[in-house]
């Protein structure tokens, strides 16, 4: 991990931990919006209209924020109208990268080999994280948004003027609820697991683990009634926690210590994970290799072998009758 001061990388590896030893994910910078006839929306600046062909995203296949972008541009139908690169699975010294590999595209934008080139392109004197996704604007050489929530949110509803696929999944009747559930479930399970997994001391993780399974049994019981997280419909809810469930059991059970249980044991939200899954166009956002990979040889604080382990053998393809 490192850090951009003034548009330099400096690979320091100072964890984001602060006197208590609690993980701190700091703000996204970029935080403009891409709209149907390029007003402001609801942060940043305007000037950002949609346009089939305009817009590249850049993702990590092994990251949970940036594959809530990517499932949203699959079903919204936008992966001939937004281009798409995915980095290297490892982020080491130089954060991440281009670098050849399976399942690795390059990025056609600037040529570059690091992430944090394109951030210094958008912001000679840019300081701060140099994080995934990136949604670049072409027309304008710059970052319109770093903040996968309001990536998501755009690609909902900005293209459907230009022919996106028919869908809403923030409905206006169901916005507070789909509201009250993002807020538990970033706070305690899609940040929770790092909070865990990223712990300087056993009371932060302790003040983690807790919450984090609570929350799990609260989404067990609700899924055990009912399709979807907001009733029938698939909701932004649903792609904002499927993304932290794929990992879970591959990744955040054994690197992250969530071991109170493990997804399997858990019927409807396991069988809710692989519904999920077998969505038309999901299962082809998700990439295990990439996953297990980049948190396994990249965080040597936590796992300084490097060793990736080779299970567990779970099945997201065995039938999910929901
Ligand atoms: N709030 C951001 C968080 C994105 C984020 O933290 N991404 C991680 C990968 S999972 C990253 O790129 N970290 C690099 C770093 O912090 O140096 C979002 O949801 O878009």
């Amino acid at each position: 991990m490192g850090i951009m001061i003034d548009g330099v990388w400096h690979d320091d590896d100072r964890a984001m931990l602060d006197s208590e030893g609690r993980m701190q994910r700091p703000a996204s910078v970029f935080r403009n919006w891409v709209t149907p006839d390029g007003a402001p929306g609801p942060s940043g600046r305007g000037g950002f209209k949609a346009e089939p062909g305009r817009y590249h995203l850049v993702v990590a296949r092994a990251c949970p924020w940036a594959h809530r972008t990517t499932i949203m541009r699959a079903l919204k139908g936008l992966d001939d109208m937004v281009g798409l690169s995915v980095t290297h699975w490892l982020m080491a010294e130089k954060g991440w990268t281009f670098a050849p590999g399976p399942g690795v595209t390059a990025e056609p934008l600037i040529g570059a080999a690091c992430l944090h080139e394109i951030y210094r392109a958008a912001d000679p004197a840019y300081t701060g994280r140099v994080t995934v996704p990136v949604l670049w604007d072409k027309a304008t050489a710059t970052i319109v948004s770093n903040e996968s929530a309001e990536i998501i949110r755009m690609f909902n509803s900005a293209f459907d003027g230009v022919g996106a696929a028919v869908g809403d999944y923030y409905p206006q009747a169901l916005r507070a609820e789909i509201d009250a559930l993002n807020t538990r479930i970033y706070e305690t399970l899609n940040n929770g697991v790092y909070r865990a997994g990223f712990a300087g001391s056993q009371a932060a993780y302790d003040e983690a683990i807790g919450p984090l399974f609570a929350t799990l049994d609260w989404l067990e019981e609700i899924l055990s009634r009912q399709r979807y997280l907001a009733g029938d419909r698939l909701t932004e809810a649903d792609l904002r926690l499927v993304t932290t469930l794929f990992r879970f059991d591959p990744v955040y059970v054994g690197h992250f210590k969530c071991n109170m249980k493990r997804l399997v044991d858990y019927p409807a939200l396991w069988a809710y994970t692989r519904a999920l899954y077998q969505m038309p166009g999901i299962a082809a956002t998700t990439d295990f290799d990439h996953i297990k990979r980049h948190y396994y040889e990249s965080h040597r604080r936590i796992n300084p072998t490097g060793i990736v382990p080779r299970g567990p053998l779970v099945d997201f393809s065995e039938p999910a009758s929901r």
